[in-house]
């Protein structure tokens, strides 16, 4: 296995103009040329139709909401979406040839798209000790095999990761199986995704989740949209933006990048449009350094404090802050005391785009805040969303119509498994419902979450590893420790549909066992069944395959788990067999474990499915105090050496994730190439190189070098002193011991690097 994980190999990098334009004709061209790329087209086109429309499957893209019950005359799809399914529902495969043709070494030379493409995995198939290839096993003797390693371990020597698109029920089932196994070594994406998100809402708003709906998007009066790309993230958001905006609303948004998406959109869904033109988005655009977002928050802060002490009652809303908050006292205190230039400087904009702004957010009554992963990963996240949060409190911008908090997730149910239960820690109320109901003793220690479970496994004290969905060694920080941390496994065992680089970076045995994906059918013994999933803004829905899967052996997630559960747990009361043959049974148990799912079975068949319980919408905060909570918070400024660059990771708009569609990030302008940096003209100038020059960077944490290999610069609309790469290619840089305070995330978007010029160029 090479030392890269991901070959440095590079191609003909093109350097185009960014797009002025998010969607439009070129969207609807790409999204048909990925279809007809993957699919018959007739068939592509009928999927399209059943894609998020009720009664049809959740788009297994990104997490953000349906129109409530609309039925648009074409399903809401966006380019990105028609690329997910295009990829998912591929009629392309790998069976036995394949893995005969190819050793597991070979493969390992493979870049990212080049494996993904190569198509869905058609059988289970086994990797023996010491063997080169793959070869098939039977899920019998699969499943025989995993029961023989994990009855032959302490249960806190097995992890069970988890990645977000699988299903309310499987996602119940996996975490009650592993709880019965005794272990809470539940890791998950989330992890490395909105845990910062979870930790700090629940501490000052009583509910880790957002507050608002779709309306409340169509109806706010200001949106900012921080640390997001939602023209390749979540692209139906822009449909929601245009229609707060035709609302009379205004947006901010603040990005160290001027992201397409967010700038200008053409609907590719309103045909007129896309001849007349599209819809201004931002207002303005915030061009922050990298992890500055808390300093500018704090400006804002500031500023309206002053204001709000000038003229009291006018800025700030005090009967919500008198009848729903506390800490008020010491937050203003804080902001009395803060010093305006300090924080105006840390976030290296004008002081009077920050005026500008701070007297939008003083004009506006209905304020949302969207954000994602520009301000999750980073080491003070959870400090800044508690910002975020202080800045909503003040205005009294939540739990009311057009106001609220809104992170916006990733994966599609990656909210769904975590309400579920798939953490590494088990909550009170998740343990009795499990004992009541199921009559054992769940285990109450925490689990490893993704970041302790790459240490442990590299301390060996892990032996199997099972991966339900996902891609851990390319999602993950640290990528070398994390693979030694996998190959000290006696077994690991993927859920998989398609062949990523976790089937290469294995333990000493291997299994790969393929999975029905969102777009399929799933028959079971009472008849087809079909699954849930919670969307971002707390809304279950059913999910129901379209497309008959004929030449594969597959079985579906819930089926895998009850079947590993059998072979593992032969004394279990839990009626395994009765769960797989009928999935109403599973939201029936779920009913009765976890709160708010009354009447599952009938209220997930309901048109557009039913919402959550939310306390904040409603104003009820579930906290130590009852009160929705201000927070004082340090800030924490970078001060980077000479020579250092702060460098964020993001994804092109080619990619979902570790798959990687094709080569190019046409919003950006960049073609054919992944592994490059964006970077400031003038700092390109400072180092004497030319765009195109190639590069290798290093990160320098717990006095341990990392070097990611054979990069080319491009020239980019940036900050000083900020670099862009894309994951998972930089992963090598992330570290694993320096992570968000609290939450323990990846700091993904703030690795401190040096760039080094390359012998190659
Ligand atoms: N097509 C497609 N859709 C996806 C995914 C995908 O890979 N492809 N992934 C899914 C998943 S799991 C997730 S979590 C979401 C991710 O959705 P996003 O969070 O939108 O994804 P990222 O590309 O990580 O980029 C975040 C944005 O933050 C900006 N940013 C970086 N650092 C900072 C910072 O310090 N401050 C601020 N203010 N901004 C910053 C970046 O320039 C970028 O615009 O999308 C989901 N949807
Ligand atoms: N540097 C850096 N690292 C990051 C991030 C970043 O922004 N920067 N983002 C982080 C974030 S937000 C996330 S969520 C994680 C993502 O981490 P993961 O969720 O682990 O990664 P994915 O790439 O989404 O997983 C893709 C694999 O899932 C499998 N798969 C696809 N569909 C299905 C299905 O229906 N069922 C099953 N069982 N398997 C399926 C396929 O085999 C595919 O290869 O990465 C994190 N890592
Ligand atoms: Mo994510």
């Amino acid at each position: 296995m090479p030392a890269e994980l991901t070959p440095p190999r590079l191609t003909d990098l093109e350097i185009k103009a960014p797009s002025s334009r998010a969607a439009g004709l070129p969207a609807l061209r790409y999204s048909l040329k990925h279809v007809t790329e993957h699919m018959h087209v007739g068939e592509g086109l009928e999927t399209l139709a059943k894609l998020n429309q009720k009664g049809g499957f959740d788009c297994p893209g990104c997490a953000w909401p349906d129109p409530d019950g609309a039925r648009t005359p074409m399903a809401e799809y966006c380019e990105n979406g028609v690329k997910a399914i295009a990829e998912e529902a591929t009629k392309r495969r790998i069976g036995p040839a394949f893995f005969a043709e190819h050793s597991v070494e070979a493969l390992g030379d493979w870049t990212d798209y080049e494996l993904g493409k190569s198509g869905r995995i058609t059988m289970p198939m086994h990797l023996r000790p010491g063997a080169q290839h793959y070869t098939p096993i039977s899920w019998e003797k699969a499943f025989d095999l995993m029961s023989r390693h994990l009855k032959d371990m302490e249960p806190d020597e097995a992890v069970f990761y988890t990645s977000g698109r699988t299903s309310n029920e499987a996602a119940f089932l996996y975490q009650l199986f592993v709880r019965q196994y005794g272990t809470n070594n539940l890791p998950d994406c989330s992890n490395m995704c909105h845990e910062s998100t979870s930790l700090a809402l629940a501490e000052v708003l009583g509910l880790g989740k957002g507050s608002v709906t779709l309306e409340d998007i169509h109806e706010a009066d200001l949106i900012i949209c921080l640390g997001q790309n939602p023209g390749t993230n979540h692209p139906r958001m822009l449909t929601a933006l245009e229609k707060m905006k035709e609302n009379g609303g205004h947006m901010i948004s603040v990005n160290p990048l001027p992201e397409v998406g967010l700038m200008d959109f053409v609907n590719p869904q309103r045909p007129l449009k896309m001849v007349t033109g599209g819809t201004e988005l931002s207002d303005l655009f915030l061009q922050v350094k990298i992890n500055e977002d808390q300093s500018l928050l704090r400006a804002w802060l500031k500023i309206l404090y002053d204001k709000e002490q000038q003229a009291p009652g006018t800025v700030f809303d005090r009967s919500f802050i008198d009848s729903y908050t506390s800490g008020y006292p010491a937050m203003a205190a804080q902001l009395a005391a803060t010093d305006l230039a300090d924080c105006i400087n840390n976030t290296g904009l004008s002081a009077e785009a920050v005026y500008e702004s701070a007297g939008m957010i003083h004009g506006a009554s209905r304020i949302i805040v969207c954000y994602a992963m520009g301000l999750t990963q980073h080491e003070n996240s959870v400090d800044t969303i508690k910002e975020l949060v202080n800045l909503l409190l003040v205005k009294g911008s939540i739990g009311k119509p057009g106001a609220g908090i809104c992170p916006v997730r990733g994966h599609s149910n990656v909210q769904g498994d975590r309400t579920m239960g798939v953490w590494d820690k088990l909550k009170p109320e998740l343990a009795d419902a499990l004992r009541t109901h199921y009559h054992f003793d769940p285990p109450t220690e925490d689990g490893y979450d993704v970041v302790k479970a790459i240490h442990a496994m590299a301390d060996g004290k892990v032996k199997f590893f099972m991966g339900m969905g996902g891609n851990f060694i390319s999602a993950t920080p640290d990528t070398e420790l994390t693979a030694e941390g996998l190959r000290n496994c006696d077994l690991t065992v993927h859920v998989s549909t398609k062949l990523n680089r976790s089937h290469l970076v294995h333990g000493t045995e291997a299994l790969i066992l393929p999975c029905f994906g969102r777009t399929e059918k799933d028959l079971q013994q009472t008849g087809e069944q079909f699954v849930s999933c919670e969307n971002s803004m707390g809304v279950v829905q059913l999910s129901k395959g379209v497309l008959e899967v004929e030449d594969m052996d597959l079985m579906s997630e819930c089926a895998i788990v009850c079947e590993l559960a059998r072979a593992t747990l032969p004394d279990s009361r839990v009626p395994w067999q009765s769960y797989r043959q009928d999935y109403d049974l599973i939201r029936d148990a779920i009913a009765a474990c976890i709160p708010g799912f009354d009447d599952y079975n009938e209220r997930v068949r309901q048109p557009g499915g039913f919402y959550l319980p939310n306390g904040p919408r409603e104003r009820r905060f579930d906290t130590s105090d009852g009160k929705a909570q201000f927070s004082t918070t340090a800030l924490s400024p970078h001060v980077l050496a000479t020579g250092e660059f702060l460098m964020t990771t993001v994804r092109s708009h080619d990619q979902y994730n570790t798959t990687i569609y094709g080569l190019h990030d046409r919003y950006r302008g960049v073609h054919k190439e992944r592994r490059v940096v964006f970077i400031h003209p003038d700092d390109l100038a400072d180092l004497g190189a030319h765009a195109g020059a190639v590069v290798d960077l290093k990160s320098e944490y717990a006095g341990q070098e990392r070097w990611a290999r054979t990069f080319q610069l491009v020239p980019y609309s940036i900050p000083r002193g900020c670099i862009a790469t894309y994951f998972p290619e930089a992963n090598v840089l992330v570290p694993s011991q320096v992570t968000a305070r609290g939450s323990n995330c990846p700091i993904s978007k703030s690795v401190r690097v040096t760039i080094h010029l390359s012998m190659l160029d």
